[in-house]
């Protein structure tokens, strides 16, 4: 089973994670984590923030000359601004007078339902938990799970398709002009007149102290039939990938292929008819079902979307109540970003990476990458078998 476990908030010293049941032998190096890190900081419409931190990771265990030991590997990640954060975060001591609590809660973001959860009279006891930052963790632990995955051939890449009402135009744009375009967008969104748009939309949301959200796409490529199964709800990959992308800062929908758009048609218009010929073996013409069919993957590419809600916090903030006067007011600012769909969406690509080393690692379970290696290549031939392609099949 692989699993992770991770601490650190916004503010403290740094974010670490610790990562059980990696397989041994498998090859990392901190420059495989830091080229996502890196990217997730990026992005048009992030605040202040950002460029006082440079993400990099740090192996603490489980790495021995660049090769997992199959021991826990853990990783952390300094958070740069702590330094100016020492009196307001400091684990040990009494709290300095100075230090203001937070009382004013922001409405979308986790401060009153923390702070009434948790029975907090500081509201930044929650909020900092509860802050974007943890996502930097996310892509590092992401970032491993690629390292897996490439083992296997399997591509995982996520792009922008909307910032507010402005939508990418993409029909008929093949893969690998998508991965060109998307890595010379400041928004990493592949189409450049609808890039130009999105700029501009948010411009407008930063001079109006406002805040934009929109949608990204993960497709995965490589991906073997037979990741999640059928037979429990909690082994569901569609289950499993949609609940992880919903617990992203943000995300309020998850589709998958065609998603809300097939409660709108019929049958025949939904689903991908299965055909046979002689050189493909038994192939899909189509992938409305964004590459999974009863929780299972099918061999296709996996298409998944999330839509990212506007950041909660407003410089011309809402109404909210003091949570110890019960005075309403407005909301507490916080210094934060205008828009951070592209940094979602390269954590969103992270997160499904993870998922889809975690499905992978069930199904072709090892201790070290050697045997995993080798029961994937013994499974993918049978499917090549059931599937009549190949040699088996003249
Ligand atoms: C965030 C608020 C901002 C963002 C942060 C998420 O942080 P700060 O309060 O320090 O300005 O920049 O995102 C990150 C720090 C990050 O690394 O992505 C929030 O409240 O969620």
């Amino acid at each position: 089973m692989l699993r992770y476990l991770s601490g650190g908030e916004s503010h403290g010293r740094c974010l670490t994670a610790i990562i059980e049941g990696l397989p041994a032998g498998l090859h990392l190096a901190s420059k495989h984590i830091n080229r996502h890190l890196e990217r997730r900081q990026q992005g048009y419409g992030r605040g202040g923030r950002m460029k006082l931190e440079t993400d990099r990771v740090e192996f603490l265990s489980g790495l021995r000359f660049n090769r997992t030991l199959g021991t826990p590997l853990t990783l952390k990640i300094d958070n740069k601004d702590s330094e100016n954060w020492r009196e307001v975060m400091s684990p040990e001591g009494e709290r300095n007078e100075d230090v203001t609590p937070v009382t004013l809660p922001r409405p979308g973001h986790a401060d009153l339902a923390g702070g009434v959860k948790y029975a907090r009279q500081d509201l930044r006891d929650g909020l900092e938990r509860a802050s974007a930052r943890e996502t930097a963790t996310r892509v590092a632990v992401g970032g491993v799970a690629v390292r897996l995955l490439e083992e296997m051939g399997i591509e995982v890449f996520s792009h922008v398709i909307s910032i507010g009402e402005v939508q990418a135009r993409l029909e008929g744009v093949s893969y690998p002009v998508l991965k060109e375009r998307r890595d010379h967008s400041s928004l990493f969104c592949a189409d450049p007149a609808a890039e130009e748009k999105m700029r501009l939309a948010i411009d407008a949301a930063k001079n109006g102290e406002n805040t934009l959200g929109g949608v990204f796409e993960v497709r995965v490529k490589g991906v073997p039939p037979g990741l999640g199964s059928h037979v429990h709800w909690d082994r569901k990959l569609d289950g499993r990938l949609a609940g992880a992308l919903m617990s992203l800062q943000g995300i309020k929908g998850v589709e998958i292929g065609m998603g809300f758009a097939s409660a709108e048609r019929q049958g025949s218009m939904v689903h991908d008819p299965i055909n046979y010929s002689p050189d493909k073996g038994i192939y899909r013409p189509s992938n409305r079902a964004g590459g999974i069919e009863g929780g299972v993957s099918n061999g296709e590419d996996l298409i998944l979307r999330a839509a990212m809600k506007p950041i909660p916090t407003l410089l011309s903030p809402l109404t909210s109540v003091d949570i110890n006067t019960l005075n309403e007011d407005r909301a507490a600012v916080e210094r934060s970003d205008v828009c951070a769909v592209p940094a979602a969406s390269v954590v969103g690509e992270a997160i499904v990476s993870w998922e889809l080393a975690a499905a992978v690692k069930e199904k072709f379970a090892g201790d070290s990458l050697e045997e995993m290696l080798q029961s994937y290549r013994f499974y993918l031939e049978k499917v090549n078998k059931t599937l009549g392609r190949g040699k088996e099949n003249s």
